[in-house]
């Protein structure tokens, strides 16, 4: 068979040959696709768009959980958005300062059909510290979300049900869930394809936190392949204190992508890059 499936992102496909669908629905909230490929193993996509793969989800996962979990000092409460696949669930619970890991997820349906098609990737939502909240994070976040020392946005891009975790109110109301000392880390997407998403929102949270950098990874199932998140601090810097040292050994002799090195040159930006963060949404670089 010759099946191929391609993401369009701002006029640029990225192709996949796929050996078979596995699983489709249509949820309240998005389309649910699993599809087993030659390249990168079973492939989640919502709408159309590629979430995670076998292959290389964990690229994703232990940038967007361990760059700030080692940062923090002592995270014990951490609340993820999104990230319904549990990955960065997984990634979080490694962690033996963690104590309660929320993960408030609108579609319930995803996290059912991670459960039954990624065991690997979705193992740990049934982990007692974990709690599954099937909630609007946007709501959840406004009215719910307290006492956090970490709070991870794990959201698909900014169209359809992920759309509200892009906005001023939304980082406002992260910003008052954590607590004095607190992170709030976010995927923000491509910097060839989605540069006006970079430039909407990194002026965002440098109204809100004191201390904002953007570090990227390299996904090859995300368009481009090039990704980027940002830190968001109310009082720490990004880099690692030596006084993390033997945690940090911890967890980067499991890690597959992540390592101290790693870390620091994460941080590391482009030129292009930089001049997307001082340039403001709607002017071209
Ligand atoms: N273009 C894809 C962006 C998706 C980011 N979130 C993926 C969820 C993986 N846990």
């Amino acid at each position: 068979m010759n099946l191929w499936l391609t993401e369009n992102c701002n006029d640029t496909g990225l192709t996949f040959r796929i050996k078979e669908t596995l699983f489709t629905a249509q949820s309240d909230f998005q389309k649910i696709d699993v599809v087993d490929t030659h390249t990168w193993g079973r492939m989640l996509l919502l709408d159309d768009c590629v979430m995670t793969t076998d292959r290389d989800e964990f690229v994703y996962h232990e940038m967007i959980a361990h760059v700030p979990m080692l940062v923090h000092p002592n995270p014990k409460r951490v609340l993820v958005i999104g990230g319904g696949d549990g990955g960065t669930v997984r990634e979080i619970v490694r962690h033996p300062s963690v104590e309660e890991v929320v993960l408030a997820e609108i579609d319930g349906d995803v996290v059912e059909a991670c459960k039954v098609w990624f065991p690997q990737i979705a193992g740990e939502l049934t982990n007692p510290k974990v709690t599954v909240k099937i909630a609007d994070g946007v709501a959840y976040m406004a009215n719910e979300a307290q006492n956090f020392d970490l709070i991870i946005i794990d959201s698909t891009d900014p169209i359809g049900p992920g759309e509200g975790l892009f906005t001023e109110t939304f980082y406002n109301n992260a910003f008052k869930a954590l607590n004095p000392d607190g992170l709030m880390v976010a995927q923000t997407e491509s910097p060839f394809l989605n540069a006006n998403v970079i430039q909407k929102v990194y002026p965002m949270y440098q109204r809100i936190f004191p201390k904002v950098a953007m570090y990227t990874g390299h996904i090859p199932t995300y368009p481009s392949g090039f990704w980027t998140w940002a830190f968001c601090s109310k009082q720490y810097d990004w880099q690692l204190p030596e006084a993390h040292d033997a945690r940090v050994e911890a967890i980067e002799k499991n890690c597959r992508y992540y390592n101290r090195t790693l870390h620091n040159a994460a941080f590391a930006l482009p030129n292009f890059v930089k001049d997307l963060l001082k340039t403001p949404a709607g002017a071209s670089v």
